[in-house]
């Protein structure tokens, strides 16, 4: 079915941005492992990764009052539900701007902030961080008719006196057209809230989409921040355009203005020529029908100085209802499926390019980073490799020196040896002969021979000759 293609689509998107999410943080832990990473680079790391898992793809929807704007987003996002979600009947019904989001943090539930935030400085995004000026409605999503309920909050109205509506900034007394809104006893009726959210867990909006849905067009222009912020930024805007009513001057001025300036992107913008079941006469050819919804396309084009291609014919509620009932031949008529074509196309594509043009931009950087570490290291690493050479080719010559100098030590010591063997060998040769010449044996023979020739010697016998002989005999014996 042809809401499967946005569906698809916006899937296959997510798909693709969770991919490039796992391959960034793989990234991360491999420089983490090589130690490439240091805390400025951890937090820039974490601030792209923070901004894809927080990537919204905003899709706005903006028209005068009572073109169809919350019947074409029940027709596109939540024709499953087999109902109206958004209230949508004639006449003034959404009366703030309402988004639609998932924040699974939230509890499923209408939030709505009080028009007399009006009164204070603060924008609507600066009450968003304070929740507790919002009033909160929770909800069910399985309760369809609790739920309708609940919606229903985003079109009431107050009636309060003009100086109070003057104060709140929603009544101009020179203007004639608020003049033609007030009440027979003077007072006026103005929207009970300021902004709703919807926080609603939709399988698209779990994805990231959101949606804005906004009240007529003189709301624009009271809500600055819906001009210069909402709209601006939003990736894609609808701006919807009813063929029963044709294109009217303040919808040039606000298609000028806000949307379609120079200022702003050209890409993702839409015109979209609602109600053209309108133009569908029984009693008319198919032909004629063609040509009449061709002439408007042509005219309509013109007055918003748009390509014919860019403004969609379409019925948003036979849409919603062939959707319901499971009618391709009247979803077909109704002609959604081609502009949900074109809207997945080109918004899925430039999405696609912007945040791949924007990741890619900041991990080049940081690749970048991490090269120059790499080639740095290298390179040291090259000085050391280089040194290491140096040392092993100086360590071998060392070792060769000390091996030739250790064999030339052993060859002296070799040599030493011997002549201390032959040296030893004289050595006990010498101490054999010395021993024999020194021997007892000898020695008493020459005592014995020299006291023969003592006592035989004729001059030595006097008065002492008694104690020498007892000395002799003494030393001998
Ligand atoms: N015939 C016909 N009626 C439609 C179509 N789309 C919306 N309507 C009717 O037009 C009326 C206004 O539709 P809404 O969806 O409330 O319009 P809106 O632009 O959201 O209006 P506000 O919320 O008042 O700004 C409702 O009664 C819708 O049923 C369509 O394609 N064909
Ligand atoms: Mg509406």
């Amino acid at each position: 079915m042809a809401e499967n293609q946005i569906a698809h689509q916006f899937t296959a998107y997510a798909q693709w941005r969770k991919a490039l999410f796992d391959s960034i943080s793989e990234y991360q832990h491999w420089l983490t492992e090589q130690e490439l990473i240091d805390s400025q680079i951890e937090k820039h790391i974490q601030h792209i990764l923070e901004k894809l898992r927080d990537d919204k793809l905003n899709v706005a929807f903006v028209a005068e009052f009572s073109r169809g704007k919350s019947e074409l987003i029940n027709a596109i996002f939540f024709a499953d539900y087999g109902q109206r979600m958004l209230p949508s009947s004639a006449g003034r019904t959404t009366m703030c701007p309402t988004e639609l989001l998932y924040d699974a943090a939230l509890p499923t539930s209408l939030r709505l902030l009080p028009i007399e935030t009006r009164l204070l400085d603060a924008t609507t995004s600066e009450y968003k961080r304070r929740p507790e000026e919002w009033t909160i409605f929770e909800f069910n999503i399985k309760d369809n008719e609790t739920m309708q309920e609940t919606f229903k909050q985003v079109s009431r109205t107050k009636r309060v006196s003009v100086e109070d509506a003057e104060r709140y900034g929603l009544y101009d007394p020179n203007s004639a057209d608020d003049a033609m809104n007030l009440n027979a006893d003077g007072s006026i009726d103005i929207p009970c809230w300021r902004y709703a959210v919807i926080n609603f867990p939709h399988p698209l909006l779990e994805q990231g989409l959101v949606i804005f849905d906004t009240p007529g067009l003189n709301a624009i222009g009271t809500e600055p921040e819906l001009t210069l912020n909402m709209l601006p930024n939003a990736h894609a805007v609808l701006f919807i355009l009813a063929a029963d009513t044709g294109v009217t001057k303040s919808e040039i001025d606000v298609w000028r203005q806000f949307i379609s300036g120079v200022r702003f992107k050209q890409k993702g913008r839409f015109a979209v020529l609602n109600k053209i079941d309108g133009l569908w006469d029984e009693l008319k050819q198919d032909a004629e029908i063609e040509k009449e919804i061709v002439k408007q396309v042509e005219s309509s084009a013109s007055l918003l100085g748009l390509d014919t291609q860019h403004i969609f014919p379409v019925s948003a509620q036979k849409g919603l209802l062939a959707r319901i009932n499971g009618d391709e031949k009247l979803l077909t008529q109704s002609r959604l499926p081609l502009l949900e074509k074109a809207l997945s196309e080109e918004l899925m594509l430039s999405k696609k390019d912007i945040v791949r043009s924007n990741t890619q931009g900041e991990i080049e950087e940081l690749i970048n980073n991490a090269r120059t570490i790499l080639a740095a290291r290298t390179l040291g690493l090259g000085d050391q490799l280089e040194e290491l050479k140096g040392l092993r080719g100086k360590n071998e010559d060392v070792i060769a020196h000390m091996m030739s100098k250790v064999k030339t030590d052993k060859e002296s010591f070799d040599k030493g040896l011997q002549q201390f063997q032959a040296l030893r060998s004289i050595f006990s040769q010498q101490a054999n002969q010395l021993l024999t010449l020194l021997g007892m044996e000898v020695l008493k023979e020459q005592v014995k021979t020299t006291r023969a020739t003592m006592l035989s010697a004729n001059f030595t016998k006097t008065s002492e000759m008694p104690w020498m002989c007892s000395l002799l005999k003494l030393k001998i014996v």
